[in-house]
Formats: C-alpha cells, structure tokens, sequence
C-alpha cells in the first residue's frame, strides 16, 4: 500500500490527501511533524530530497514528493472519478487553473506567511535552502491576493465549479487556498458571494472535512 507523508495542518499536503480521498485510493498515512523541523531531519531527506510534504511513496519504492506528481500518478491510477478532466480541452482547461491557482494565490498567500512569520525567520521558503524574509514580499502577497480574489469572484459568478461543469482538481487546490488565506486573517467570502456559494458547496463534500 502507498505511503503518505502528511502533516495534518499544513495546506499542502491537505490538497494531495483531498485528492486521494476523492479517488479512494487506499493508503498509510504518516505525520512529519513540521513543527518541530522533523522534514528536515536525515530519516525525511532520505525520502524526499525536496523536504517538504506531500509525499507519496508507491509500492514499488518510487517516490512522488510533490502535489503535481501525486495529482498526475492518482489519475492513471484510479481515473475515476476524472479530476484531471476528460477531452483535450477540459485537461488544458483543468492544467491552466491549476497552475494559475498555484502562482497566483497559493504563492500570494505564502508570500504574506512566510515573509512575516516569527517562526519562519530564516525560512521564507520551504525546501533546503534558507533565505531570509524580505517584508516586501509579504505586502505584495497581500495586493496580490486581493487582486486575485476579485478575479475569481468574476470568474466564479453564474459558476458551479472552477474549471469544468463539474468539480476538478482547481476546485481543489482553490479550495484548500482559500481555507490556508484564513491563516494570513484574509476572509475570501467577505463581499464576495459567489466564491461563498462555492465553497459552501465543497463543504459538502467529505473529502473537505479532511
Ligand atoms: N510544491 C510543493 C510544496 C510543498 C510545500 O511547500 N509543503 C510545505 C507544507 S505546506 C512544507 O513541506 N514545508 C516545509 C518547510 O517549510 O520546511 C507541493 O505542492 O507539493
């Protein structure tokens, strides 16, 4: 059975657990303990270089030690449900949402965390470098989180779902990023009804509840 390696606060790894919830692939799931620098320590590096969670290792020994990998391996895997969507065009339209949910909200997000957090002196990015923070970087995140949110706000109106006509993997990585702006005190419902309706909808679903 795979192994994933999780940590149950952190938004990342909560996208890849999502994804295997909504595919019911059967796995065992274990915590690195981020807070206390456990992905750091040698026993993790051994398992994913990049030091950081998500990580899935396959029975085969191969290692998936990122949310694009986890997300492409999960749907040749179990294709269904599809979240990668099905004709040409849902899967161009399912990769530039994702990808434009990555850079332009998840990293906003980051940026504001990373770049203001006691706790992360030192480490305003993740992986085995250290960098320092630059405060700057954290007031651009928040105008471009802003920015972004407003988008989709126009995006989301007269929308079910983000990408498709039905849920698909953006419904996920925008869903996890916008519960994680709680963390930077950033309210993505507040004036914005229609990414309100929208999350209430995956709300509903019990892969969210993970
Ligand atoms: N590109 C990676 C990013 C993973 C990532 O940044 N994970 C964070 C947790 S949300 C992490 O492991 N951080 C470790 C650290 O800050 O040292 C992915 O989405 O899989």
């Amino acid at each position: 059975m795979p192994i994933f390696y999780d940590f149950n606060r952190a938004p990342s790894p909560r996208r890849a657990r999502i994804v295997l919830a909504e595919k019911g692939i059967a796995h065992e799931a274990r915590e690195i303990d981020l807070a206390t620098g456990e992905q750091r320590g040698e026993a993790f590096a051994r398992i994913n270089p990049g030091l950081t969670v998500p990580a899935l290792v396959l029975d085969d020994g191969a290692v998936l030690g990122d949310n694009a990998a986890i997300a492409a391996w999960a749907e040749a895997f179990q294709p269904d449900p599809p979240l990668l969507g099905t004709t040409p065009l849902e899967k161009a339209k399912v990769a530039s949402w994702n990808s434009k949910i990555e850079g332009e909200c998840f990293m906003a997000i980051a940026e504001v965390l990373r770049n203001t957090s006691k706790g992360m002196i030192g480490r305003a990015l993740p992986g085995p470098n250290d960098y320092a923070q630059i405060p700057e970087l954290a007031e651009r995140g928040r105008a471009r989180l802003g920015h972004f949110l407003d988008r989709f706000e126009a995006h989301m109106q007269g929308r079910e779902w983000v990408a498709l006509d039905c849920f698909s993997l953006p419904d996920i990585s925008a869903g996890v990023a916008l519960d994680f702006a709680g963390w930077v005190k950033v309210d993505a419902n507040e004036g914005r009804p229609a990414i309100a309706d929208w999350r209430a909808r995956l709300a509903q679903r019990p892969a969210f509840k993970l």
